[in-house]
């Protein structure tokens, strides 16, 4: 059991609400935010804490970013949503903004991670069978051991973590894994013609950040080039400045096929994610076989027009990778014995911990929440250190010298 902490009354109120009217599917860190702001958040008793996980990288732009709650409220009196029976005077003028930014023929807006996951796999499915030629029904998509892309049946279906995939079978068929970061494993499975599509993280989120060889991301693109099979970078996580880069695939100048953004695309206010690609893959879509009610809503895409403008004018991108870089370069110089591992890039970074109780990484956050810092352990022994894109060279050593005193609790 993780240790208990004493918590005030009225965050213990809130706990047992949840505990008592909720589904038990998460484990959180026992505080209870109210308000937030730019990299802070605010807990119930007025606590203010630094935001190190940034809704899993959903808040690059901060907290209730200026730009982005004026375009969310000043929409949201007009025109919210028409569903796609009809047009709206927003979907296009977003379309042509965001295709544009990225460099593709065009877009299919949706609105979790996770549906733009599904409906990059239904686009390389339908392409491998009309544009490449595979037999109907036989098409594989090949996935990295260790990725994470979501919920679903098919996300599951496609995940080496138990506690994502047992006991919830039977699972999507079609579907082969290979080991990640290993380009000979990959070579290997793209000799069966069948394969339509890899699809994988330029950086592996949830497996607790594992950065790949340099080369890798290039090697990908040449491989998938040379077998005639889609390259889907899923930058739910990864993109949109996270990494120092506006996507994570740019630090190796490497375009995929598909695209898949989600998170950040709306800077935390709502679910807005999106899928980019050519027209000899978008096109094989055709009206009726793919979409969604709020899909490409008039308020979504005045919001992600929003959030993707501030990253520009902001630097986001420019400013993750000073202050990433200046964050690893601090934590080395802790140097204790109890991290053992420091890797990420830009903003997205990771330590983990050494230590003989299996408990510590919980406990250490816990401390860390003491101290006024908020991150979460994943995978038992691993610690996400994820701010906000806007974090300001000071703040950075603010959260260092939390974390340094933090550490101590290790030691007891
Ligand atoms: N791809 C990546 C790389 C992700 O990290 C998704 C897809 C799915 O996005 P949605 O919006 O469908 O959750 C993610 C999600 C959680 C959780 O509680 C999800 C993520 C990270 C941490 C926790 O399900 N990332």
């Amino acid at each position: 059991m993780h240790s208990k902490l004493i918590v005030s009354a009225a965050t213990q109120h809130y706990l047992d609400l949840e505990e008592k009217y909720g589904a038990h599917n998460y484990h959180p860190l026992p505080v209870v935010l109210k308000k937030a702001k730019g990299v802070h958040v605010w807990d119930v008793d007025d606590k203010k804490y630094f935001d190190f996980l940034s809704g899993y990288s959903a808040v690059n732009q901060g907290h209730c970013h200026p730009t982005i709650i004026e375009a969310l409220q000043s929409q949201a009196s007009i025109l919210t949503l028409t569903s796609r029976a009809f047009y709206n005077n927003l979907l296009g003028e977003y379309e042509q903004y965001i295709t544009q930014y990225f460099g593709y023929d065009k877009v299919l807006p949706m609105n979790t991670g996770v549906e733009g996951g599904e409906t990059a796999i239904k686009l390389a499915r339908r392409w491998g069978y009309t544009v490449k030629g595979i037999e109907e029904n036989k098409a594989i998509i090949v996935f990295a051991e260790g990725n994470f892309w979501g919920r679903t049946m098919a996300a599951i279906s496609s995940s080496t973590d138990p506690s994502s995939y047992k006991n919830f079978g039977p699972y999507m068929p079609g579907f082969e894994l290979v080991p990640y970061n290993n380009i000979e494993a990959l070579e290997t499975v793209f000799q069966n013609k069948q394969v339509a599509a890899f699809m994988f993280e330029p950086i592996q989120g949830e497996a607790g950040v594992v950065v790949p060889d340099e080369g890798y991301i290039a090697n990908v693109r040449k491989l998938c080039t040379k077998y005639n099979v889609l390259m889907i970078a899923d930058e739910i996580q990864t993109g949109l400045a996270r990494t120092g880069k506006m996507l994570a695939c740019d630090h190796e100048n490497v375009k995929p096929d598909i695209l898949i953004l989600g998170k950040a695309l709306s800077g935390g206010t709502l679910p807005i994610s999106a899928v980019l690609c050519n027209d000899e893959i978008m096109l094989t879509i055709k009206p009726g076989e793919h979409g969604s009610t709020y899909g490409g809503n008039p308020l979504a895409c005045k919001v992600a027009m929003a959030a993707l403008e501030v990253l520009k004018s902001e630097k986001m991108a420019e400013n993750a990778e000073k202050m990433g870089q200046l964050f690893r370069d601090e934590l080395q110089k802790i140097n204790s014995q109890h991290i053992d591992i420091i890797r990420g890039k830009g903003l997205l970074n990771a330590i983990v911990i050494k230590h003989s109780n299996p408990d510590a990484s919980w406990d250490f956050c816990l401390a860390l929440k003491e101290n006024g810092l908020l991150a979460k352990p994943t995978h038992g022994d691993k610690i996400r250190f994820a701010p906000p894109l806007i974090i300001t060279e000071n703040e950075i050593l603010e959260a260092i010298e939390i974390i340094k005193k933090s550490l101590s609790i290790l030691n007891s």
